[in-house]
């Protein structure tokens, strides 16, 4: 292990995959159907030592029988055993999944069996290892077989769903041919240069380079949104006392989550509850009002409210928009200098005070009380936590292992054109292309070292 090169046809890989691997893939616990799963060149033979079925299994097809403990001639449970011949399958290799009755003995019993028939257990996300190996999935579709399993919103799943169709391989691909075609006439080039052949003009190269820049520096802002996709958002609401955060959360939220009286500093204890808001999870925390404690415990909240302040990832400062800004809320906000900061002026319906910032900070008119302006709030979060980055786009940078190739990409792409500008040969140039294409391969896994397959798979869930 360790730097060795893997790659979709690598030798010791395609000898793995004769092994035939087995693994409960429905969720530990209860359920009406629990699936044990066999992939490799024995999974037919292994699983029909399993079963006994009414009629031999044919690939694509389901086929009714009984599991049989060999001891006693007992029948243990009725099955609906499912062949998927190699290469039409999940892995490519030969696929049977045995659908039981979703008892834990009963699927670890047929487990142990096919264990002890000669199938090895399967490390968390082997099947889809195999699938990347065997050239079926690319890097980045099997990522998103992974989070489509985690999603927690549906728009989260019908992003994964194209990541899963290859809408980002399918953006790569055209960029990827164009860096291969200029580093292939710029070789051309190099190798006849005594020939007296043409080489290719500097203004030329310097066109197709930003050309190929283009498309994925577009890609690499998509992260903003994809990374809110993938990971969701923190946000922490703060404010002065009694200005309406804990209204407001319970807004946010649609139901009455969090405490709200007239007397400041109500709430003194963190709350927090995620909401979806547009397809992105969305972690909502109400925080202690700060000022001057009056006792104990509202100074832990008050300290609280400061670390969560620090950590979010996007904090939405309430104020009482009725009344002028308080110098406290002055002070809050030159703190948040820095930050992704988004205040709700509240209390709209009491009335609308004059608010005089010294430096410009977005802004949303709100009522807890009548409901006016939170559909606006919920767009606001959005569009601050996203940074204006596209969302309508298919393709999504959505991890920062895809984000940091695409970003290493053009990193070389921006070298090759200094190299360009300082008249540099065409040899140094190239270094820098060949760099900018080993990038594009990584985002797509056309090269991926050991360590990295095993950090992506390992977070998997086994069984897929
Ligand atoms: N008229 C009006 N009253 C509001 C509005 N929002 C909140 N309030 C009232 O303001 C008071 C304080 O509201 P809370 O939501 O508890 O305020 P808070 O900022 O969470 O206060 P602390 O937890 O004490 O820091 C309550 O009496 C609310 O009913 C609003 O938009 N309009
Ligand atoms: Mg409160």
């Amino acid at each position: 292990m360790g730097s060795t090169l893997a790659s979709g046809s690598g030798d010791h890989e395609i000898a793995a995959q004769l092994e035939t691997i087995v693994a409960i893939a429905t969720p530990p616990g209860r359920g009406g159907i629990g699936i044990v799963r066999l992939s490799g060149s024995r999974a037919k033979a292994i699983g029909e030592g399993l079963v006994r079925l009414a009629h031999p299994m044919e690939p694509g097809r389901a086929r009714f029988g009984h599991v049989i403990d060999p001891a006693t001639g007992d029948t243990l449970d009725e099955v609906v055993a499912t062949f998927f011949a190699a290469p039409h399958s999940y892995t490519s290799d030969d696929i049977v999944e045995i659908a039981m009755h979703g008892s834990p003995v009963l699927l670890s019993y047929a487990l142990d069996r096919a264990l002890a028939a000669g199938a090895r257990l399967a490390e968390p996300g082997e099947f889809t290892r195999r699938a990347f190996l065997s050239g079926r999935l690319d890097l980045t579709q099997a990522e998103a077989v992974r989070d489509l399993i985690d999603a927690s919103t549906l728009h989260q799943a019908r992003i994964a769903a194209q990541q899963m169709g290859g809408a980002l391989s399918r953006k790569v691909a055209p960029v990827k041919d164009r860096l291969i075609a200029l580093i292939a006439g710029l070789e051309a080039g190099v190798d006849f240069a005594e020939d007296d052949i043409d080489t290719m003009p500097s203004a030329e190269i310097a066109t197709r380079v930003g050309e190929i820049a283009s498309p994925l520096r577009d890609l690499e802002r998509t992260f903003g949104y994809g990374r809110l996709i993938h990971e969701g958002l923190r946000l922490a609401i703060v404010g002065r006392p009694n200005v309406g955060k804990s209204s407001l959360f319970n807004r946010l939220v649609e139901r009455d989550r969090a405490i709200v009286t007239a007397t400041p500093g109500t709430t003194r204890d963190l709350v927090t509850e995620r909401v979806s808001i547009e397809g992105i999870p969305v972690e909502l925390i109400d925080t202690a009002g700060l000022r001057e404690a009056s006792d104990e415990a509202e100074s832990i909240g008050i300290t609280k409210s400061r670390e969560v302040m620090a950590e979010a990832d996007l904090i939405l400062m309430v104020i009482d928009g009725a009344t002028p800004l308080h110098p406290d809320d002055l002070a809050t906000i030159a703190s948040l200098a820095d930050r992704p900061l988004l205040l709700a002026a509240n209390k709209l319906d009491l009335g609308v005070a004059e608010l005089s910032l010294d430096r410009p900070v977005s802004l949303i008119r709100t009522s807890a009380a009548t409901g006016e302006g939170i559909a606006a709030l919920r767009s606001s979060i959005l569009r601050i936590a996203t940074n204006g980055a596209p969302s309508q786009e298919a393709a999504l940078v959505t991890n920062l292992r895809q984000k940091q190739a695409v970003t290493d990409a053009l990193a070389s792409l921006s070298k090759a054109q200094e190299a360009i500008a300082a008249s540099l040969p065409h040899e140094v140039l190239l270094v820098d292309l060949y760099d900018a294409l080993s990038s594009l391969d990584r985002l797509t896994g056309a090269t991926t070292t050991d360590d990295i397959m095993h950090l992506i798979f390992s977070t998997f869930c086994i069984g897929k």
